[in-house]
């Protein structure tokens, strides 16, 4: 029989107390108090000098890390922990963790899936909407004043009935498209491999995706695998009379193409709710009438994120208890 050699068959099965687990970045407040007060959890410093003392003092007890979505455990820092056995995700994204390195080294990972794919895919209507129908400059038009002294608002774009190309038809995808079925539109898709089961027109690369269709929009996940995914060619084929929409990653988008296509009118709008390095706006998008802007507020509900901490924090139970993930990503 031949010899099991994998980080889980060596695994330390002592029990893990508090000096154990590391807090990465600001979590969710459920989550924080939940680990500062249950757990006793240790805060891993911002980088530099007073995280390379705390490493030194703490990296090889280091067996959990708690993360979230915006601030994962990155290259470095899991490089800086050899005894880490598990990373535990605040957010269905999980692409701020180096997730190459945690395979080889047999590190589960944990996300939030499903509890927050409605709300995501509610943004992503919203901004569907407010870009195509130019909303958010509309009331910026009523709040100014310029319609009070008589003026009419630009005619825009309707949204009923279009032809919206979904990049990526993970879960998050397919509840945008059920939402855009009530709208009467014909929804196309590209993906990673054809979807089963789906009756959607398939397409093979984004490039095409855009050519067939009046909207796309981003829903895939991010990490190096979608990287500029959406690059200047696909822009020219969403083209001078369509749209984009992002409720991904900013990183599936050239940002420097997508301003380019929008300062010389190379597609019509965008609605973004993510950006390539956040919280920065690049000051150019922030000059454009015809983008809507949203701070990464996709999940960003009472509801949605005291489900997502709640599950965050059934991972990490669950992981002490018997060393196993609720929801591992897959
Ligand atoms: C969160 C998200 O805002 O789940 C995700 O991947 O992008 C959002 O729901 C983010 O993860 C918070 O850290």
């Amino acid at each position: 029989m031949p010899t099991d050699t994998s980080a889980s068959a060596s695994r330390n099965t002592t029990a893990i107390t508090g000096n154990a687990i590391v807090r990465v970045g600001p979590v969710n407040p459920t989550v924080a108090k939940a680990l500062a007060e249950e757990f006793d959890s240790l805060i891993l410093p911002a980088a530099g000098a007073e995280r390379d003392t705390f490493l030194q003092v703490h990296a090889d007890a280091i067996r959990i890390a708690v993360c979230s979505g915006k601030i994962g455990v990155d290259t470095e820092l899991m490089s800086r922990l050899p005894n880490l056995e598990a990373v535990i995700n605040f957010g269905v994204g999980y692409d701020a963790t180096d997730f190459s390195q945690a395979a080889q080294r047999n590190i589960p990972i944990s996300n939030t899936p499903e509890v927050l794919t409605d709300c995501v895919a509610d943004t992503a209507l919203g901004l569907y909407l407010s870009t195509l129908r130019s909303l958010c400059a509309a009331e910026r038009f009523v709040r100014n004043g310029t319609w009070g002294k008589g003026e009419n608002f630009p005619l825009a774009t309707r949204a009923s009935g279009k032809r919206v190309g979904i990049l990526g038809l993970g879960r998050i995808g397919q509840a945008i498209a059920t939402r855009l079925e009530a709208f009467g539109c014909e929804i196309h898709y590209h993906n990673r491999s054809q979807k089963p089961g789906v009756s959607y027109t398939f397409h093979g690369s984004a490039a095409e995706l855009a050519a067939a269709t009046d909207v796309l929009i981003v829903a895939a996940a991010g990490g190096p695998e979608s990287a500029n995914l959406v690059d200047g060619e696909v822009l020219s084929k969403v083209g001078t009379q369509g749209f984009l929409i992002n409720i991904a990653r900013g990183s599936v988008v050239d940002e420097a193409a997508l301003v380019h296509a929008l300062q010389n009118g190379l597609i019509a709008g965008a609605g973004l709710d993510v950006f390539a390095k956040e919280p920065t706006v690049p000051q150019a998008l922030l000059a454009l009438d015809n983008v809507v802007l949203l701070p990464h507020l996709g999940s960003g509900t009472h509801e949605t994120r005291a489900d997502m901490a709640a599950m965050t924090l059934d991972n990490l139970r669950s992981y002490l208890a018997d060393g196993s993930l609720v929801t591992p990503i897959s």
